[in-house]
C-alpha cells in the first residue's frame, strides 16, 4: 500500500467481490448495513458514560424520550439497519427469544450478539458486537424457518465483530482470511489497518474465568496448572489475561497469540457462551486466521445446533495451545 493510500471497508469488499464474477452483491450490501449500524452503536457507546446525565434505562431523558439500555438499543439499531437494507431475511439475536423475520424476499440470515459484554459498560471497559451470516436453506420468498437459523458453523458465509475499544474496529472473514478495519472518526469510515491477520501458532496468554476453577473438569484444571507451571523451554508460566468481555479477550489473543477458554462447569456443563452468535463466528475467524476452536470433544463449527440460544463449552486460540489442551483433556478422559 502506498503512503496515504486509504482503503475503506466498502472499497475492500467491492474489490473482493470482483474475484467472484457470478456474485450478486447482496453480501456487500449486507455489510454496508452492518457497517452503518456499527457506526451508530459506536456513537452511542461513546456517550454511555453520560447516561446518568441523560437518564437511566426506563426513565425519560431530557429530550422527553424513554431511555433504553444500551444492549437493547444496539439490538434495535442493527435490526432497523438490516430492515432498511432489505438483504437480510431474519435476525437471530441474543436480545430476543425467537428469531426475527426481517424480509422474506432476502437470502441471508444474520445471527448476532448486538452488544456483548454489556456488563462492562458501567466500568468503561471494551465491549463488542458479534455477527454471523448464513444463506437460508428455505427458498427466498417463503416464510423464514427455524432450520434457516439453526445451521452448523461450517455453513457460515461470513462472520465478524466490531470492537468498541480505545479505537473502534471491524474485523471480518468471508472464508478468505481475516481482515481488520479501524474506524477513522474524522472521515466516518472503517479503513483497512490489519490486513490478513494470522494468529501466532504458539502463544503465551491464557484467558479464563479462574474463579470457576473448582467447578472445572480434571482435564481443564490440569491444563490451567500447566499454563501456570514454570518451564523455560516453553516460556511458561504464561500470562493470565481476562477482561470478561469476549470480543476484547478474543481480539487480544488473535493479535498476540493465546488461548481463550469458557469451559463447562459442574453447575453449568455447557458453559455460558452461545453457539450461534458467540462461538461460531469467533471460531470461523480464528480458523481463518490459522487457529483452532473446539468444545473439548469436537470442532465448534461442526456442532449441529438444536436450539437457537444453545450454549457450548469453548476453547479457542493459537493452534498449538488448543492442541496441547485437547491432549490433556483426552488423557484425563482415558485415565
Ligand atoms: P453477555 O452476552 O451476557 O454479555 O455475556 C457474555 C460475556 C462474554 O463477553 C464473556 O466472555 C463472558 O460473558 C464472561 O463471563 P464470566 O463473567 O462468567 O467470566
Ligand atoms: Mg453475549
Amino acid at each position: 500500500m502506498e503512503m496515504n493510500q486509504v482503503i475503506t471497508l466498502s472499497q475492500f469488499i467491492a474489490n473482493e467481490q470482483l474475484k467472484y464474477p457470478g456474485s450478486t452483491g447482496d453480501l456487500s450490501k449486507l455489510f454496508r448495513d452492518i457497517k452503518l449500524a456499527a457506526k451508530i452503536v459506536n456513537r452511542d457507546v461513546r456517550k454511555a458514560g453520560l447516561v446518568d446525565i441523560l437518564g437511566e434505562h426506563g426513565t425519560i431523558n431530557v429530550q422527553g424520550e424513554k431511555v433504553k439500555k444500551l444492549d437493547v438499543l444496539a439490538n434495535d439499531i442493527f435490526i432497523a439497519s438490516l430492515k432498511a437494507g432489505r438483504d437480510c431475511c431474519a435476525v437471530l439475536s441474543e436480545e430476543e427469544d425467537f428469531f426475527h423475520e426481517v424480509n422474506r424476499n432476502a437470502k441471508y440470515v444474520v445471527a448476532m450478539d448486538p452488544l456483548d459484554g454489556s456488563s462492562n459498560i458501567d466500568v468503561n471497559a471494551t465491549i463488542g458486537t458479534i455477527f454471523s451470516i448464513y444463506k437460508r436453506l428455505s427458498s427466498v420468498g417463503s416464510p423464514v424457518t427455524e432450520e434457516d437459523c439453526l445451521q452448523p458453523g461450517v455453513n457460515q458465509v461470513a462472520a465478524g465483530y466490531v470492537i468498541y475499544g480505545s479505537s473502534t474496529m471491524l474485523v471480518y472473514t468471508t472464508g478468505q482470511g481475516v481482515n481488520g478495519f479501524t474506524l477513522d472518526g474524522s472521515i466516518g469510515d472503517f479503513c483497512l489497518s490489519h490486513p490478513d491477520i494470522r494468529i501466532p501458532v504458539d502463544g503465551a496468554i491464557y484467558s479464563v474465568n479462574e474463579g470457576n476453577f473448582s467447578k472445572f473438569s480434571d482435564g481443564v484444571k490440569a491444563y490451567i496448572e500447566y499454563c501456570k507451571a514454570s518451564d523455560s523451554a516453553t516460556g511458561r508460566p504464561y500470562s493470565a489475561r481476562y477482561i470478561g468481555s469476549l470480543v476484547a479477550d478474543f481480539h487480544r489473543n488473535l493479535l498476540k497469540g493465546g488461548i481463550f477458554m469458557y469451559p463447562g462447569t459442574s453447575s453449568a456443563p455447557k458453559g455460558k457462551l452461545r453457539l450461534m452468535y458467540e462461538c461460531n463466528p469467533m471460531s470461523f475467524l480464528i480458523e481463518q486466521a490459522g487457529g483452532r476452536s473446539v468444545t473439548g470433544e469436537q470442532r465448534i463449527m461442526e456442532v449441529i445446533p438444536t436450539e437457537l440460544h444453545q450454549r457450548v463449552p469453548v476453547f479457542m486460540g493459537s493452534k498449538n495451545m488448543v492442541e496441547q489442551l485437547e491432549q490433556m483433556l483426552n488423557a484425563t478422559t482415558v485415565a
